[in-house]
């Protein structure tokens, strides 16, 4: 059973003193406007409807708490480059996300959502350098890996591990397509960690591939890994040959 399937709605934050005082441990979704950060929520918890997915941008407009367990969460944040009123972005960014973001105590770590066909935007590069100081871990997610070809996969990899490796942060990173339920095992692994969770029930290969040994053949075409940015600097990928390299 995927490690997040208990996950239910709990409750939509749009003030700071109405964060939920109850949460020992939570994990923060950020990223692009329309990225895929509601999309990997509902991946992670094999839901399709838990958090709100829109073709529109700029849907989630509050924080979204989903409780995975007493106490623990998973937390949609607002996303960022979508077109609103400079003065509204201000707004929202000071007197909710960068507190919330900085000063949130039970806050463990950050999933990055970027798009896999254009990471690295500038507004993606910022919140990398604004979050890394805070001493906790940044997972980037590389989303929609669906729509890239597995030379493309490779050359979004690569170019995201450059960058991460010279953030100095705690950064990890992983293909994945909330789509094609790609990157949920290792994705459910890192945040699992964060949350002091057992990653036990999430060893299951996933449920739409037929058995164990595909899923090792189809994890190997699409490079699927969460490298930490210490290994990548140890061992960096071989010209043209680096897909899958640490995969069990
Ligand atoms: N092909 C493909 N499409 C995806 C994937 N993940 C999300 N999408 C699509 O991308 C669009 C945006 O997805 P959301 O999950 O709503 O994105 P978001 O980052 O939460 O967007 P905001 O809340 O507006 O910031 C939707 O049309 C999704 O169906 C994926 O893995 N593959
Ligand atoms: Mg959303």
């Amino acid at each position: 059973m995927p490690l997040f399937q208990k996950a239910v709605f709990q409750t939509t934050v749009a003030r700071l003193q109405d964060l939920p005082d109850d949460s020992q441990a939570e994990i923060a979704f950020a990223g692009r406007s329309n990225s895929g950060k509601s999309s990997a929520i509902n991946a992670l918890a094999n839901h399709t409807r838990l958090a709100f997915v829109s073709r529109t941008p700029g849907r989630t407009q509050h924080l979204n708490y989903f409780r995975i367990e007493p106490g623990k969460y998973l937390v949609d944040l607002p996303g960022y480059g979508y077109a609103k009123a400079p003065e509204e972005i201000r707004a929202q960014w000071e007197g909710l996300l960068a507190p919330y973001l900085r000063r949130r105590e039970a806050l463990c770590g950050l999933v990055l959502i970027m798009d896999s066909r254009h990471p690295l935007t500038e507004l993606d590069l910022q919140m990398l350098g604004w979050f890394a100081p805070t001493g906790k871990p940044i997972h980037v997610l590389l989303s929609k890996a669906d729509k890239l070809t597995r030379q493309q996969q490779e050359l979004a990899s690569r170019e995201v591990a450059s960058v991460l490796t010279a953030t100095g942060g705690r950064c990890t990173w992983q293909l994945f397509s909330s789509l094609r339920k790609w990157g949920i095992v290792q994705a459910e692994t890192v945040l699992a960690g964060w949350v002091g969770l057992s990653v036990k029930e999430a060893a299951a290969p996933p449920a739409s591939l037929p058995g164990a040994a595909r899923t090792r053949a189809k994890r190997a075409a699409i490079g699927w890994s969460a490298r930490s940015a210490g290994r990548q600097q140890k061992k960096p990928p071989a010209k043209g040959g680096s897909r899958g390299q640490d995969m069990p």
